[in-house]
């Protein structure tokens, strides 16, 4: 697989490539008769704004997905809600107990309780799929805890969905041809075993696309399952969240579908596991970048990069936050791709200011302050660079999503030499332009 792809990878629509083989072609041939414009042509066009009325978003998940929107760890709802989306969600449980009525079980469980890869086609494309789409499209409750804004009213437009992490680690050849949805023996079933293999989790995907083609009304985000700190088949894991990213959707002819590379994102970290690498140019994303989408895995690891605490492989507060931050421009992205409502892009990147001078005596803290304004983006991602009389680079703060517009700081401890320094604000936009003004000012430490 591609080790390094810069690609404008959202509903990328080409021609069905080789890799995807003939019976693939076969199952999907009435898509791929219908072949539209790429992305890549449009990239200039991609529009990062939140939608401009409120839109209802339901998310399936449990476990991780429920630290991930929680505001105390990912902000993933509240990131949402600020965006203007209104978030609904199904966890442990769902369909059971009246909630929000008694649907049929799956493998025994309600059918929230079920998420692995193989429970997608229960969802979406078993026989019970009608009953659970017409609940899961008028649901409108919390199943989780985190901050939301007031229902708009209507239904789901937008369906997110995710599996946990045991859904990464996957076995079996990363390229053998998946097989034939009548014959693929994970479906409606959990994960792990020796079924639960690339071709047949790929056979899965690629059957959801019947269901998600014949119901353009809806916007169906596709969330890569997280992955572990040690996995079977690491590189399997890769590719397979590769091919969702940059093959799944090759000979679809819609814009419904978005995939976000949740796996990829939690792979690299800013040097430990309590610190991300949100806003710098290395390790993996799935991000806007310099006005474009970036799917970049650089080689390094293929495993969880934000254990928790302890050990778990539920990702951290800081790998959530992080794939909060990546996901949202992507999400408006496609959101207007998908309305065909997308405004011209932001291409002018931040302007950042450092109003204030600083002094600082060594070994003590000092509250450093500055503002980042943008002509579009409510938020940027900052850091702020402290650099000596020579302009060497002595020490970076990366600061995440911070809002626009008003005045902010920064507490940090100074353990530099005393002397004459320079602090800079440095800042990108949710279309990850870089700042077009650098914001700078004197730090005194005595
Ligand atoms: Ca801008």
């Amino acid at each position: 697989m591609v080790a390094l792809s810069e690609s404008f990878s959202t509903m990328t629509i080409r021609t069905v490539t080789a890799r995807a083989g003939v019976a693939v072609a076969t199952t999907i041939a009435a898509a791929v008769m219908l072949l539209g414009a790429c992305l890549p042509d449009r990239a200039a066009a991609l529009d990062t704004r939140p939608p401009s009325t409120p839109v209802k978003l339901v998310f399936i998940h449990h476990s991780t997905g429920e630290q991930w929107l929680a505001d105390g760890h990912g902000g993933l709802g509240r990131a949402l809600r600020d965006e203007r989306y209104f978030v609904s969600d199904t966890t442990y449980g769902w369909g059971s107990d009246g909630r929000p009525a008694d649907l049929p079980s799956s493998r025994g469980e309600p059918i929230g309780s079920t998420t692995d890869i193989g429970d997608w086609w229960t969802w979406f494309r078993g026989p019970d799929a009608a009953l659970y789409q017409a609940a899961l499209a008028t649901w409108s409750e919390r199943s989780c805890s985190y901050s939301r804004r007031a229902d708009p009213g209507g239904r789901n437009e937008i369906v997110m969905f995710k599996s946990c992490f045991p859904n990464s680690d996957l076995r079996g050849s990363a390229s053998a041809p998946p097989p034939a949805i009548g014959s693929n023996p994970l479906r409606g079933q959990a994960c792990g075993g020796g079924d639960f293999t690339v071709a047949n989790a790929k056979g899965i995907y690629l059957d959801l696309l019947h269901y998600f083609g014949a119901h353009q009304e809806q916007l169906f985000v596709v969330v890569v399952a997280p992955p572990m700190q040690h996995l079977t088949a690491a590189g399997s894991a890769r590719a397979f969240a590769d091919w969702l990213v940059d093959d799944w959707l090759d000979a679809y002819p819609h814009r419904n579908v978005f995939v976000f590379d949740y796996f990829t994102v939690l792979t690299s970290n800013g040097g430990r596991a309590s610190v991300d690498d949100l806003g710098r140019s290395g390790g993996h994303h799935h991000r806007m970048w310099n006005g474009r989408v970036q799917h970049r895995s650089a080689g390094g690891r293929s495993t969880l990069a934000y254990p928790s605490a302890g050990g778990d492989d539920h990702p951290n507060r800081a790998g959530d936050r992080k794939a909060t931050a990546e996901l949202l421009p992507l999400l408006n992205a496609a959101y207007h791709e998908w309305k065909g409502d997308a405004r011209p892009p932001d291409v002018v990147g931040p302007q950042t200011y450092a109003p204030r001078r600083a002094a600082v005596r060594r070994g003590r803290s000092v509250r450093l302050r500055f503002r980042v304004t943008d002509d579009v983006s409510a938020t940027a991602l900052v850091s702020v660079r402290i650099v000596d009389r020579r302009g060497r680079v002595k020490t970076t703060l990366w600061l995440g999503r911070r809002a626009t517009g008003s005045l902010q700081s920064v507490s940090w401890r100074c353990t530099l030499p005393r002397g004459r320094y320079r602090f800079q604000v440095l800042a990108r936009d949710a279309s990850g332009n870089a700042q077009v003004k650098r914001g700078a000012t004197t730090l005194i430490v005595r």
